[in-house]
């Protein structure tokens, strides 16, 4: 298979657990048809429920409807979040040659998946911590294999002020770190959301951190196994980023699971792995 990565970017990915690759998706042929669909979504949604959201200036304002929408009714935000997932140019990306590459080409396998339930469109709006991803390895939320990388890209830029995602830089390395299924601090979290990393603080200060700025049409790989979290969001547009996940059918784990997936796919991640729950 095509090898996309150079031997340092692999190097960086094993020791890092992560690997942004600037201006990896073609943004004319990539990512403006996904923005277009949405902004066409978000119109659809306004208009069915009496608003006039008008047409962006530029295509990359593809959302400036958004803000107006879900401040008329926070559920009509809710309705484009389940929408926009099924767009036919984000599904494409999902299941993308140049994705299943790059993880054969990492991770040494030929038969690689995409994680059912593991993809889709994240819109993170400001002042909103329900949804906010607290810090947390993917594979908790996700099982199928222990082996797995996820795949994001932002739709917007996502400089300081949009918060980007924060990695405890080499936390894959020392393996999956002990959970609890439910969240004292946030009760109102449920799914993947209630998972919350026993004894957080101490481990998440083990590690350095880091938070990459990046902009429409760069790719951001991380670990299955890698602590990471959503920033802070401090303007007023929502962060948009999609999300897919890909792993590795030939890894033991995941085969002696038969690769059932986690949440989102109705398990109970307990009778999978009581051994890093720490429930009391
Ligand atoms: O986009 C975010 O804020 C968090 C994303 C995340 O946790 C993921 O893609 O696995
Ligand atoms: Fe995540």
């Amino acid at each position: 298979m095509l090898e996309i990565l150079d031997q340092n970017q692999v190097d960086v990915f094993q020791k890092k657990g992560f690997l942004l690759i600037k201006n990896f998706y073609d943004i004319e042929k990539d990512i403006l048809p996904i923005q277009t669909k949405i902004g066409e979504l978000i119109k659809l949604v306004g208009s069915s429920n009496g608003l006039k959201l008008g047409h962006p200036e530029n295509p990359s304002d593809f959302d400036h409807g958004f803000s107006k929408l879900i401040a008329h009714d926070r559920k009509l935000g809710g309705i484009v979040y389940d929408a926009v997932k099924q767009i036919p140019a984000f599904i494409r990306l999902v299941s993308s040659s140049r994705h299943e590459s790059i993880f054969s080409q990492i991770r040494s396998t030929d038969v690689s998946g995409v994680a059912g339930g593991g993809f889709g469109i994240r819109i993170d709006n400001p002042n909103e911590e329900k949804f906010r991803a607290d810090w947390h390895q993917e594979y908790p939320a996700q099982l199928r294999s222990l082996d797995g990388i996820i795949f994001w890209s932002p739709l917007v830029p996502v400089s300081e002020e949009m918060g980007p995602i924060k990695i405890c830089v080499g936390s894959h390395l020392d393996g999956i770190a002990p959970i609890k299924t439910r969240d004292p601090d946030h009760p109102e979290k449920t799914g993947a959301y209630s998972l919350v990393l026993s004894d957080k603080s101490n481990l998440i200060d083990r590690y350095e951190k880091t938070a990459p700025e990046t902009f429409p049409g760069d790719l951001l790989i991380m670990d299955f196994l890698t602590l990471h979290c959503s920033g802070h969001i401090s303007c007023n547009r929502s962060r948009w980023s999609m999300q897919s996940r890909l792993f590795n059918f030939r890894e033991s784990t995941g085969i002696r699971h038969g690769w059932k997936g986690s949440f989102a796919a109705g398990s109970d991640f307990r009778a999978f792995h009581p051994d890093i729950v720490r429930d009391p």
